[in-house]
Formats: structure tokens, sequence, C-alpha cells
């Protein structure tokens, strides 16, 4: 078989973003530019001869074509073996355990996560290391100086590889293993989780809801939950891929997983609800007639983990996102664990989790894991919720109540303005930025400054610094406001604006969140001005 060298010149926007490089998908599909990037991981890591890389991804349109590419192209510069999920569908925890167990270099993850998928929606190249994780960003940084100076490519030239069909191959010397996507991954969770009591909820007819929105986690949740665990066929929903996600935003929150909060709304809803995103990391937890936040999911979490057998003898400490509530902090307190606050990006818990100073580590943006992989992993946090449930007897209702009695209660909101004028949003950011020596100690909407910063975040274990990872305004009693400009959106800019108030009166803790933090959010306009600066006169997206 030929291998061919093509002669290319850099592409303008290959810097990967928060995780991996994003574009709409007619972008990934022009002349060179998935083999530039491609190319350019391959440069970046130093080479892929004699290495093996695990590949797969969340089964969105150009899903396949793009993992044809992805083999020639790993044949071409000598890998020894590549190890593919059966139709290149992996789900991204799913690859990082594969990664992990298989003693992999590293492996490329096809996947723009929650974003929509279709010819006109988002694809993504994502690149992980050995240990199973993101990039971090001294690894991206050269793969995206790569693209930079990239002048040519190697491929096969070859006829499609038998992706449907497990088992073994070759490609121009290259070893290709075709896998059960699902197989090790429910292998994976039966041994953190105790299945005999979850199976027992479940034959006490305890009722639950899991929309996969038609994207990947279907096959995941139906042999987790209904064939391993015996829930009732219906209660995966959505259940079977497909290219666009049946037409929707495979997003796992209140916007866009509507049906399934009105379900669990409704008077004859399921006792626990949950949905996961396009490629399965994501999570949304609800019980009947609440909906649990994200930052909320994993402070009950941290303190209710050891319920389940994996975590029964107590966690080494936690992590969360800078923007994350502030109520795993209380947990963390409480029970004398460390307690570490990290940029936006899972990539950066990689470090934690791997010298052991972390269990359990979560985002505001519906992000949940463990130290089982290094990535989130949206049917983990399921479990995990289904293991407490099972554990403690008590209703998701009961189990939030009891913590925020315990702990007080974070009130928390993000609201999202979505395709903003790019030249707009940093004009507001620096708007911000510019108050910041004179925002403290005044009072705003009642309340008062008590500081303002940007965050920078020191990695503790590498001593790698990374700066300018968002807006920080606290007030005093722990309320606080933050803002950054998101690293995932393939149109203009997206404002992100993380809302939180510390409530602690047992009186004050069943308010609707976006009353609760009216002071806040009015503060936050004050301040950023983002009516004005970005014309819009209400979020795209609140959660
Ligand atoms: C990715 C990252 C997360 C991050 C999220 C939102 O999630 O893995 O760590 O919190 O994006 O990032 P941003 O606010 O920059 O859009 P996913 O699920 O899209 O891979």
């Amino acid at each position: 078989m030929q291998v061919t060298t093509v002669t290319t010149a850099p592409i303008e926007g290959q810097k990967p973003g928060t995780s991996g490089l994003r574009k709409k998908t007619r972008t990934f599909m022009e002349p060179h530019f998935l083999e530039n990037f491609v190319q350019s991981i391959w440069n970046g890591i130093g080479g892929v001869e004699g290495r093996t890389l695990v590949l797969g991804g969340d089964g969105r349109y150009f899903n396949e074509r793009a993992a044809q590419v992805i083999l020639r192209m790993a044949a071409a510069s000598g890998a020894a073996k590549v190890i593919v999920g059966q139709n290149a569908i992996l789900s991204t925890p799913a690859a990082s355990n594969m990664i992990r167990k298989r003693g992999a270099f590293g492996g490329i993850i096809m996947s723009a996560s929650h974003n929509p998928g279709g010819i006109d929606e988002d694809f993504g190249v994502k690149y992980n290391t050995a240990n199973g994780g993101p990039a971090p960003e001294g690894v991206t940084g050269k793969i995206f100086e790569a693209t930079k100076t990239i002048t040519e490519y190697r491929i096969v030239e070859a006829a499609d590889v038998d992706l449907s069909t497990v088992g073994e191959t070759t490609l121009a010397g290259m070893e290709i293993e075709v896998v059960d996507p699902v197989a090790d991954y429910a292998e994976l969770m039966e041994s953190l989780f105790d299945f005999d009591a979850i199976r027992a909820l479940f034959a006490g007819g305890f009722t639950m809801r899991f929309d996969a929105m038609h994207a990947v986690t279907g096959p995941y949740a139906t042999e987790i939950l209904v064939n391993r665990l015996g829930a009732p066929a219906e209660t995966v929903m959505n259940a079977v891929p497909s290219p666009d996600f049946g037409g929707g935003h495979p997003d796992p929150n209140p916007i866009w997983a509507k049906p399934l909060v009105d379900l669990v709304m409704s008077q004859d809803g399921p006792d626990f609800a949950a949905a996961s995103d396009g490629d399965g990391d994501r999570n949304m937890i609800l019980g009947k007639g609440i909906y649990i936040t994200p930052s909320d999911s994993l402070a009950v979490l941290a303190a209710n983990a050891h319920h389940a057998p994996a975590y029964a003898d107590g966690l080494k400490g936690v992590a969360r996102s800078m923007p994350t509530s502030g109520a795993l902090d209380r947990v963390a307190a409480a029970r004398g664990l460390d307690c570490y606050e990290t940029p936006t990006g899972w990539k950066f818990f990689g470090n934690l989790l791997d010298d052991g100073r972390a269990t359990l580590c979560g985002e505001e943006s519906a992000g949940t894991g463990a130290d089982h992989v290094r990535e989130k992993d949206g049917l983990w946090a399921v479990l995990l919720w289904l293991n407490v449930l099972a554990g403690s007897g008590k209703s998701v209702q009961a189990l939030m109540a009891a913590h925020w009695a315990e702990y007080g209660r974070n009130y928390y909101s993000r609201h999202d303005y979505e395709g903003v004028d790019a030249e707009a949003a940093a004009g507001l950011m620096d708007h911000v930025r510019g108050q910041f020596a004179t925002l403290p100690g005044t009072v705003i909407e009642g309340l008062t400054v008590e500081s303002a910063d940007e965050f920078a975040y020191d990695d503790p274990v590498d001593g790698s610094r990374s700066e300018g990872q968002g807006l920080r305004i606290g007030f005093a009693g722990g309320s606080r406001i933050v803002i950054r400009l998101s690293g995932t959106g393939t149109v203009g800019a997206t404002i992100r604006v993380y809302l939180e108030l510390v409530e602690t009166d047992p009186a004050a803790m069943d308010r609707d969140p976006q009353e609760a933090l009216a002071a806040v959010i009015a503060a936050a306009e004050t301040i950023a001005q983002i009516r004005a600066r970005t014309g819009r006169d209400a979020p795209d997206v609140i959660t």
C-alpha cells in the first residue's frame, strides 16, 4: 500500500479550545483541514511511530469518515496499532478508560460534545494523553504551533477499513483492533458501584428515566441500566444514537432537555431522572419535582460517596473548576478534605487525579467525575446517584433538603449570551477588568464588593501557570459573580455569567434561584453593562 505525502500549508484557526478543536462540520470537511490538524497532532506529540492509539467518537455526522482518514494517517506515520470502537463509536469516558486499560500512548476522540451535530452543525477532534485525559496546555500548545508551520502530511491510499465488525485487521502494516465500545466501560462501572443495591432499588418499584438525547450513551445506558441493573426498558429514552442527535441539541440542561424536566415536574413523574450529552461525559440530575444544579450534585455526591464501594474508605480530596459554586468547599471543610480550585476545562484535573490529591472532581457545566478515568463521566454520575439513593434510602428531595440544612445552600445560576459579536464581548471583558482597582469597598445593588480580580492557576503538581481564566467579583457574605468567555463555541463569542449567593438561614432554602439571586444578577448588569454591550435584553440560556 502506498504512502502519499501531500503538500499543504497552515490553515488559520486550528487552535484547540477548552476541549480540543471544535468547528463547523463543513469546515472540518474542507480540503486538508482535518488532515492538517491530525498531522499537527502527530507532529506536536513527537510522532506516532511504533505507538498504540485509541480512536472513537460520539457518532455524529462525519464521525466515521474522519475515523477512516485518521486511521490512514496513523498507518502512514508508522503507528503500531489503533484500537477503535465498533463503527468508530466510543463515549468520551469509555475512550479514556480504553486508553488507560490498554496502556495506549494516547487517543483521538471525535466529538463536539454537547454541540449539535450534522453537516451544518459542529464537529470536533481532541487528543488525549496516556493518562486518558485531555491533553494539557503544554501539549495542545505544541499541537497549535505545529498547525502554524505544517508543510505536508502523510496518508495511506487504501480502501475503507471495515469498522462494523469486532475483530482484528491490518492497514499498511498497522494493526487495527475493532472493539465493542460498551463492554469494558460497563465492567468498570460494575467494579465501582454496588450493583446489587441498585438492582434491589429498581426491583422495589423505584422509577427512573434516562434521556440519552439520541446521542452516544444510548447503548451504554441500555446495557448498564436495563440489562445489568434490571430497570424496565422504558427507563432509557431516545436511546438510539443518530448522526444529528435526532435534530436536537444534545446538551443536558433544563433548556435542551426540557421534555425530561417537564416529566419529573409532573404529578406522575419518575422518582429520579438524568440525561447525558453528545459524547456521554456530561450529566443532568433531577428528582421528582426538583432540578439539581451540577454544583449541588457535586457537593451532595462528595458528602455521600461512601455509599459506593469504590469510595467507602473516603476521598483523597476534591476539586472543582473556579466558576463552579462553593457548595463543594463547604463539604470539604466539614470533612477535612483538601479542595482544589482549577480553571474551566477537565484537563486541569488530570494532574490532581494522577498525583492522588483528589478523588472526585466537578464543574458547573454538567461535568462530574472521579479518578476511575480522566474525563468527566455522565453515566458514572448517574450510577453514583443511584448508589447513594439506594444506600441512604432517601428520595432526591429529602437528600437535598438534608444537605442544605447541614451545609447551607449556594444558590447558583449561569446566564449565557451566545453568538455575541467577538469584539463586543472582548470590550465587555475589558470594561470589567478596568474596574478592578476601584470596585472593592463599593456597594452595588446592596452588595458590598470585597474583591475583584482575574483568576490565574498555579498547578500544584507541575508548577505550570494558566492566566486569564475568568473575571471574579466577590461580595461580603460569599456571593460572587464570575464572567468568562466560552472556549467551546464555534460562532462568535459566548459570554458566561456565573451567579452565586450563599444562604445559611434554614427558613430560606426553598426559594426560586433566579429570585434569590436577583441582587447578584442586577449587580452583574451594573458592572458589566451586558445589555448595552451585547444588544441582548435577556440571556439565551439560563442553567
Ligand atoms: C468542555 C470541557 C469542560 C468545560 C466545558 C465548558 O466540556 O471539557 O471542562 O467546563 O467545556 O467550557 P466553556 O465554558 O469554555 O464553553 P465538553 O462537555 O464540551 O467537552
